[in-house]
């Protein structure tokens, strides 16, 4: 192994710890928000490792300039995961981390549902099945302006049942966006039951690719993985999908794998419980 490889390799590992202690404290953001006002604690904590990797390894974004015409984009399509959104933006920078406390509050920037008015925030988000059509048009625009700017929509699994995303998966291919990564979180519940239960998906991933999509299937809580399939990403040509397997309430025993914390206000207690478990453990895990 060259030298250069070795630091490059280096740089890497220093890089993911750094990733995981902030996702620490960003789990930690999250208990407390949802502590004090119940906002779907357990769809937060499912794709917390995704949305962190995207904007602390990732995305070309500034928190200094919001606005930056040629920044990458992020939809967040399922958006009443807003808890796990606003705390990795507080966290990069785009607004106070004290701010985090006024969730979903009258006249806070900080609403139950990725609003325009927040900085960092892309798109507005909330009601299911929109996000993909949205970053269509972003990755779309980016291309026609000779932008390099790439486009990330994570959508949830449940979300899938809405017919417009199907449609979207269609066109995306159709106009071969290569600027465009669909992440799902593949966290197998919804708001009534399992995924699978309340309509079929299996084989997503080959329908996706039936359609027309460069398919990727990963353990999403894996950093790793998310980021080795996000530069695999970079150098297509077509859209890419990345299915990402998680855990809903991922960090907190008492929640995952269930759908226990879909919408949830944790108690003292439970919120003491859960601190004290991120507390004891390693944050290399
Ligand atoms: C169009 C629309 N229908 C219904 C809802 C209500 N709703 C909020 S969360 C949710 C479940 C979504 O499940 P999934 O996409 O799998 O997300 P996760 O399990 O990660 O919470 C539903 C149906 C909504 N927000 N939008």
């Amino acid at each position: 192994m060259s030298s250069a490889v070795e630091l490059a390799d280096l740089r890497h590992a220093t890089d993911v710890q750094k990733l995981k202690e902030r996702i620490r404290e960003i789990r930690r953001s999250i208990l407390e928000m949802t502590s004090i006002r119940g906002l779907h604690l357990g769809s937060s904590l499912s794709c917390l490792e995704i949305i962190a990797t995207l904007y602390f390894l990732k995305m070309r974004h500034s928190p200094h300039r919001p606005r930056w015409k040629d920044r990458d984009r992020f939809i967040l399509s399922k958006g009443h995961a807003a808890p796990a959104l606003y705390a990795v933006l507080a966290e990069a920078g785009y607004f106070p981390k004290e701010e985090l406390r006024t969730l979903k509050s009258i006249g806070s920037r900080l609403q139950g549902h990725p609003d325009l008015r927040t900085p960092g925030v892309d798109a507005p988000s909330g009601s299911l099945g929109q996000g993909l059509s949205i970053g269509i048009g972003m990755a779309l625009a980016a291309r026609m302006r000779g932008s390099r700017s790439r486009v990330y929509v994570l959508a949830g699994d449940g979300e899938c049942d809405e017919g417009q995303v199907w449609e979207a998966m269609m066109t995306a291919a159709h106009l071969r966006l290569g600027n465009l990564v669909l992440i799902i979180d593949r966290n197998g519940w919804q708001l009534d039951d399992r995924t699978e239960e309340v309509k079929r998906k299996v084989p997503l991933r080959g329908k996706l690719e039936s359609f027309g999509w460069v398919t990727y299937s990963i353990n999403g809580h894996d950093i790793e993985k998310i980021i080795e399939v996000l530069d695999s990403a970079e150098k297509s040509e077509l859209p890419v999908a990345i299915i990402a397997h998680t855990k809903k309430g991922n960090g907190v025993s008492f929640l995952e794998g269930t759908n226990k914390g879909h919408k949830l206000k944790l108690s003292e207690e439970e919120y003491l419980a859960a601190l004290k478990e991120l507390e004891a453990k390693p944050v290399c895990e």
